[in-house]
Formats: C-alpha cells, structure tokens, sequence
C-alpha cells in the first residue's frame, strides 16, 4: 500500500490517494472528520484554524461505504483559498503579490529557494506547510480503521510542551482519559504547558513537544531482520521523521537505552503453559530485531517549535540581501495537539503498509483470515 498527497497551504485543496487497499474495508467518513476536527484544535493554534473547518470528502475507491480495492482518493478542501485565489490560482494569477522573501530560520523558505530556484519563498512554503498534515489525517484515518479489524489499536498522548514534562509511565487504557486541550494527561502539567505557551505568546515565540504514539494488539513479526529496508522500527521512524518539524524520534526506552546496562535494557523473556512466551517489561517498544515482538509498540516523537515567530528572527531578505527580520503574519504558538494525530496517523499508514505487504491485499476476508494464523 502506497500513499501519496498533493496540494498547497492556500491552494484549492489538499488530496491524498492510497494505492493498494484491500476490497471490503468498512469507511465511515464522520471518523476521519473527527479526526481532521481533532487536528485543528488544541491549545495554542492560530487564526488560520478559524477559517478552516476540515471535512473529508471520498472521491473514488468506495461504494456504499467500502472499499472496491481501487486507489483511494481523498480531498480536504482549503476554504482560505477563497481568500487567495488571486495569487494562487493554477489557471492564472498575481503571482507578484503575497511574496515571502523574507525567509523565515528553520522553514524550508531558504533552502528550497536554493533547489528550486527563483526567489519567492511562497512557491517553496505553500507545499511545505503542515497544513498538508490534515490529508494524511484523513488518509491515516483509514489505515486505522483496516488494523482495528485486525484488533490493532492506535493511541497517543503529548508528553512535553516546551520544558513541561510528564514522565510518568501511563497503561494504554489511562490514555482515553488524555485531556482535550493539550493532550496531556496530568491535570496540574497541562496547566503548567498551558502557562508556558501563554509565555510563549506574549514574547511572539513559539514552543514545541513530545507526543507518545501507543499500539496495542499487533501481533509478532511485522517488519523483517533481513533487511535493513523492511525494519519495522526505521520503517516506523521513518514516517514519524517525515511530519513537518520532526527532529528526534524514540522507540521504548530510545536514547536512555545508551545510558544504561544491558541487564537494565533489554526484556527478560519466560515461558508459562496459559501464556507462552511473555515478558516482564517492555523497555524495547515492541521491536526486537527490526519486527514486531508482540508487545505494545512505544514511539515518542519531538516536535521542534513552528518557525514562523510572529517577533520575526533575524534573517536576510532573498530579494535585496539586505538584514531584516523575517516574515510573520500569523502562526501557531504551539501545534503539539495537533502533531500528537498527526503522529498517530503516520504510525496508522506505516503499520497498515507493513501488514499488507506481508498479508496481501486482495480483500478483508483473506486479510482477516491470514491474520489469524499467525502466532501471538
Ligand atoms: C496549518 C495551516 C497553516 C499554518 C500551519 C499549518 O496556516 P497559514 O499558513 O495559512 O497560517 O498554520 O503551517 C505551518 C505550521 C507552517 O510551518 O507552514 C494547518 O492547517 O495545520
């Protein structure tokens, strides 16, 4: 299973295609527009968030309600795009009004001007926006429902918000109970992130985080040790590497695995007649070896703070090369809320590309059924 989006921040919209579904996938479109509403809120979003209010809409690869096994077509409409149809518009516009040459530090503006030529940072930024994100929430929102028929669950909850951070170890069931305005989980942390992405604003800064993505019910051996390519776990990292501002990603214990001993790393395994093969911990995130191990999956991703600051970092303007300030006129303070679905969407699609690579994708029956078989 592939997919794929296409479209711009402020052009008509954003459409994804997934190749490669299996026929006979129950879709109900109210999921994915809960989804793509969850995406848009969240404590500490912008003024664009406003205008938009994301509804998926099926063009093709469904009827009735399910999947025919065809490409999957999906559109999010942008409805700013009213707005800026007259410096957009594929079939004609003003392409000299809206220009963005005043770069903006840590956007692609910079570096995209480089590669792509030319010397409007609007050409680069407009496909490099997160606002692409709310497509593949809508897509994810799909391979979601394909691995819970599986019995594969997909959940998450943010961890950090700039210096605030909760450490505390939550079950998979704790997680429903994750807080709506920051998804966080503790009362007295979320308060805290909150206070922090206040401070935030007011000095026209922004801030990031650290979303945890949980699975559970994956069975062993999805992803493969036999080559570098198939590893579940560069496969998983891979997809959370490519959500806009990503700049760290942790499997189980991750980083802290370097610090410790080996007895207090990797996960004793024991053996009893009810359970067969079972651990103690599972400081190895559900991946040994690059495959799934049975266990629940535990992924943590840092978000690095949006770039467009609305005090405008010190940067050169692309046009005149002269000193300035770079380009603000609206921004996120905080997205985390939104990055947190946006996480587990990008785990949905890479797990359900892994299962059907090794299961087929013929239809739900022969999925259903080869799922089954194999062993805890
Ligand atoms: C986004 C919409 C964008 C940004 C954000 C994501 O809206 P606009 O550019 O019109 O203000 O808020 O994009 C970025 C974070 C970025 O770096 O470009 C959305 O819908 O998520």
């Amino acid at each position: 299973m592939k997919l794929t989006t296409a479209g711009e921040s402020h052009g008509k919209g954003l459409i994804a295609i997934l190749e490669g579904l299996p026929a006979g996938l129950a879709l109900d479109v109210r999921e994915m527009d809960a989804y793509l509403a969850l995406r848009q809120s969240g404590y500490g979003r912008g003024a664009r968030q406003k205008i938009e209010s994301d509804r998926a809409e099926i063009l093709s690869g469904v009827r009735d309600g399910v999947t025919l096994g065809s490409p999957l077509a999906i559109a999010v409409w942008n409805r700013d795009y009213e707005n800026w149809k007259a410096y957009m518009a594929p079939e004609g516009c003003d392409t000299s009004a809206r220009q963005l040459t005043k770069v903006r530090p840590g956007h692609a503006d910079l570096t995209g001007l480089k590669k792509f030529g030319g010397s409007d940072a609007r050409n680069i930024l407009e496909r490099a926006s997160a606002r692409e994100s709310a497509v593949r929430v809508a897509a994810g929102t799909v391979c979601r429902a394909l691995l819970r028929e599986l019995g594969v669950e997909v959940c998450g909850y943010v961890r950090s918000v700039g210096d605030v951070c909760d450490e505390t170890a939550y079950t998979f069931e704790e997680l429903a109970l994750r807080r709506p305005e920051l998804f966080m989980m503790d009362d007295a942390k979320q308060r805290a992130a909150i206070e922090y992405i206040d401070a935030c604003h007011a000095a026209g800064d922004t801030c990031g985080g650290v979303a945890e993505v949980r699975v559970r019910g994956l069975k062993s051996g999805f992803g493969s040790c036999m080559t570098y390519a198939e590893k579940l776990d560069a496969r998983l990292a891979a997809a959370l590497m490519s959500v806009q501002a990503v700049k760290g990603v942790e499997i189980g214990l991750g980083f802290g695995a370097a610090a410790r001993r080996g007895s207090d790393v990797h996960d004793e395994i024991f053996y009893d007649e009810g359970r067969g093969f079972y651990r103690m911990t599972n400081r190895a995130g559900g991946i040994e070896g690059g495959m799934s191990n049975g266990e629940e999956l535990v992924l943590r991703a840092a978000m690095k703070p949006i770039p467009t600051l609305m005090r405008g970092l010190a940067t050169v303007d692309c046009a005149t090369h002269a000193a300035c300030r770079a380009a603000a006129e609206r921004s996120d303070v905080c997205a985390i809320l939104a990055f947190e679905v946006i996480a587990e969407s990008a785990v949905c699609t890479e797990l359900a590309a892994a299962v059907l690579e090794r299961l087929g994708s013929d239809n739900m029956d022969a999925l259903l059924r080869r799922y089954e078989e194999l062993p805890q």
